[in-house]
C-alpha cells in the first residue's frame, strides 16, 4: 500500500511510517511550551529528520481533552515559519489542523499533507486538499477536544468508528480528493474510554479493512496510565510502543509519537517480525 502526499508516494508497504507529533503550542498534553518558538520547533523537527522520523506532523492548536480553541491568525503565527522551516530543509511536513485557512496557508509554505482532527469539519478543506493533491488524515472524534471525555459511549466503538471513517472517506473523494492520498485514524483518545481505546487498538485489522493506511496516534496518551497508574506523560514512552507494535501487527501503517528514536525502533522491530523486513545487517 502507498499513502500520497503532494509529490511524494510514500511507500507503507516497505515500512511503518513514523509520524513526528511537533506542537508549536504552550498547552499540548505531552510537549507544551517545548517548542513554543518557531527556531526551537525547527530545531526539534531537524532533529526528528535526523532519528529517522518519515514525516513531521507540526500542531499550533492543542486537542488534549479540554483544550480551549486557538484563533487561526494565532495558529498561523505559530505553524507557519515552522512548516516553512523544516519544508525548506526537505521534510515531508503534515499540518495537524481543523482549519482550511490554517491548512491552505501550509500547503503553500510546503506542507505536503493534513491531519484533520475533524475529519473534513470545516467545510472549505476538502477543497484546499483536492486542489493541493495533499495527503489527507482523517480522524475518528466523538464530540469536540472541550468535550470529548466527558461520558463517551458506543454500542460497537470499532465497527461505528470503521463506519465513520469510511463514511469521510466517501465524502472527501465526492469533493475531488483523491483515494490514494487518504489514510485514516481511529482517535485514540479523542471522545474514547479506556476500553473504547483497547477495542479500537485490538480491531486495527477491522479499520485496515475499510482499504486506506491506518494511522495510529497512542503516544503518551492517558489511557496509558489508566493501566500502569500515574504515569507523567514523558515517562509513557515504553507504554507507547507496546501499543504501537500491537497496532502495527493489526496492520497499521503509521504511527504518530513523540519520542521518534522509540518510535523508528518500534516500528523497525515490529516491521522485521511482522512482515518479515529486517531493516539491516
Ligand atoms: N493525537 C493528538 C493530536 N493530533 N492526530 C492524529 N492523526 N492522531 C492522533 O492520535 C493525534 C493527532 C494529541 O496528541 P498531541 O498532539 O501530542 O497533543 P495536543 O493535542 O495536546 O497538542
Amino acid at each position: 500500500m502507498t499513502w500520497r502526499v503532494r509529490a511524494r508516494v510514500l511507500d507503507t508497504a516497505a515500512h511503518t511510517l513514523v509520524m513526528g507529533a511537533l506542537n508549536v503550542t504552550p498547552d499540548s498534553f505531552s510537549d507544551g511550551g517545548r517548542y513554543a518558538d518557531a527556531e526551537s520547533a525547527v530545531r526539534r523537527g531537524l532533529e526528528m529528520l535526523e532519528e529517522g522520523a518519515d514525516l513531521v506532523d507540526v500542531g499550533g492548536e492543542s486537542t488534549r481533552p479540554g483544550a480551549e480553541p486557538v484563533e487561526a491568525a494565532e495558529e498561523l503565527r505559530r505553524v507557519l515559519p515552522v512548516v516553512r522551516g523544516l519544508a525548506a530543509a526537505g521534510a515531508v511536513v503534515s499540518i495537524d489542523t481543523c482549519k482550511a485557512e490554517v491548512a491552505a496557508a501550509a500547503l503553500a509554505a510546503g506542507a505536503a499533507a493534513v491531519n484533520d482532527v475533524t475529519a473534513l469539519g470545516d467545510p472549505g478543506m476538502a477543497g484546499v486538499v483536492a486542489s493541493a493533491g495533499a495527503g489527507l488524515v482523517l480522524l475518528h472524534m466523538q464530540g469536540t477536544p472541550r468535550t470529548m471525555q466527558v461520558d463517551p459511549h458506543y454500542e460497537d466503538v470499532v465497527a461505528e468508528v470503521a463506519r465513520f471513517l469510511a463514511g469521510r472517506a466517501a465524502a472527501a473523494q465526492a469533493a475531488g480528493i483523491d483515494p490514494s492520498c487518504l489514510c485514516l485514524d481511529p482517535g485514540i483518545g479523542f471522545g474514547k474510554g479506556l476500553e473504547h481505546n483497547l477495542a479500537l487498538l485490538r480491531g486495527i485489522p477491522e479499520l485496515a479493512a475499510v482499504g486506506y493506511p491506518v494511522l495510529v496516534g497512542a503516544s503518551r496518551k492517558r489511557f496509558l496510565a489508566g493501566i500502569l497508574g500515574p504515569l507523567p506523560p514523558a515517562e509513557r514512552d515504553a507504554a507507547s510502543a507496546a501499543a504501537h507494535v500491537l497496532a502495527i501487527a493489526g496492520g497499521a501503517a503509521v504511527i504518530r509519537v513523540h519520542n521518534v528514536v522509540v518510535g523508528l525502533q518500534t516500528a523497525r522491530v515490529a516491521d522485521a517480525i511482522v512482515r518479515a523486513v529486517a531493516a539491516r545487517g
